[in-house]
């Protein structure tokens, strides 16, 4: 059977990662893509020498022409700017539409039937204009913001508790802003739920810093964000989309209707497979968590209604 076609749009940071992670899973052959001429086809070719090492057979091409992503199965956009310190993501959102206005169409006129996970900021208003500018059903276009949301919750569980971050489960809903939810009554370590293990002002504290986890980032390096984490996340999604896992992971999708919202993207737990998003999870909240998640869906309803596309 063929091997799957990826392509990488976007060769910064963060799609250097995706394409080294992508070929050391063999998840399928990539093409990475930039408008910056030599970038794409420099981390192409550093990543092709590595190869023989790395044990993979996946063909790894690097480009500025989008003729060469044509067909592909599937795209994952980090196209666009990233935060420098002192700046929102809402700050990028000017210069990030005009890049993924440009980004959907070449997507539509090359692969109409590819699936796309959008990384670029502000995720939620750019995986809806993407999303709306192609015209492709809400199964095959994803955003990634909550495995990372969530992966960093994991994280700061398990060092504080001193176990291993394998055996913890978070769940993080809605935007991928400050205004994101995370869940502690949903996460637990072995089962054992979370707030058997840890008192509130512990709980409130972590749940704190995995809203501000991303501005941290930023803070440390200075001249851009996080991008080993974000490419470690949008890979897990490419895989259980890629090779059909039914993984049930936090992904930011188009609702209808699911928890009471309708016409934009949030972060929920979906069912990822072949067909992309295939099924929705709705969780029982109580009264707070409702409340949490509302002002989650003004906030990202807010930055959509400001856009024209
Ligand atoms: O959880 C999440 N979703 C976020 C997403 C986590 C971290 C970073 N987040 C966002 O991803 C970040 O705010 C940016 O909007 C994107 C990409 O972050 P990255 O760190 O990879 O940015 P870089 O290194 O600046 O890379 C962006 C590349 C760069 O090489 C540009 O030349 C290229 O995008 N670029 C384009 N590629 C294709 N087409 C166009 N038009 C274009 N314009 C710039």
């Amino acid at each position: 059977m063929a091997r799957a076609k990826i392509s990488l749009i976007g060769a910064g940071n963060i799609g250097g990662v995706l394409a080294q992670l992508a070929a050391q899973r063999e998840l399928g052959d990539v093409v990475l893509f930039d408008v910056v001429e030599g970038l794409p086809q420099g981390k192409a070719l550093d990543l092709s020498h590595a190869s023989a090492l790395a044990q993979t057979d996946v063909r790894i091409l690097g480009t500025t022409d989008y003729a060469d992503t044509a067909n592909s199965d599937l795209y994952i956009v980090t196209a666009g700017l990233a935060r420098k310190p002192g700046m929102s993501r809402d700050d990028l959102l000017a210069t990030n539409l005009k890049i993924i206005r440009d980004v959907s169409q070449n997507i539509k006129r090359y692969s109409p039937g590819a699936i796309v996970i959008v990384v670029s900021n502000p995720l939620d208003v750019m995986v809806w204009a993407l999303k709306e500018i192609t015209g492709f059903p809400r199964e095959r276009v994803l955003g990634m913001a909550g495995v990372l949301d969530s992966s960093r919750f994991r994280y700061f569980i398990a060092e504080k508790l001193g176990v291993s971050v394998r055996d913890v489960v978070a769940v993080v809903l809605g935007g991928h802003g400050d205004s994101m939810v995370p869940l502690p009554r949903y996460c637990s370590v072995s089962g054992i739920p979370l707030q058997r293990l840890m008192d509130q002002p512990t709980i409130d504290a972590i749940v704190k810093r995995v809203q501000g986890a991303g501005g941290e980032i930023v803070g440390l390096l200075k001249t851009g964000s996080a991008f080993f984490s974000p490419a470690q996340s949008a890979i897990e999604m490419a895989e259980s989309i890629l090779r059909d896992q039914k993984r049930v992971l936090p992904c930011a999708v188009y609702l209808d209707g699911e928890y009471g919202v309708s016409g934009i993207y949030m972060g929920v737990p979906v069912q990822l497979g072949a067909g992309g998003v295939e099924r929705v999870f709705e969780l029982e909240l109580n009264a707070s968590e409702q409340a949490l998640l509302k002002k989650s869906s003004e906030h990202v309803q807010g930055a959509i209604s400001s856009v024209t596309l």
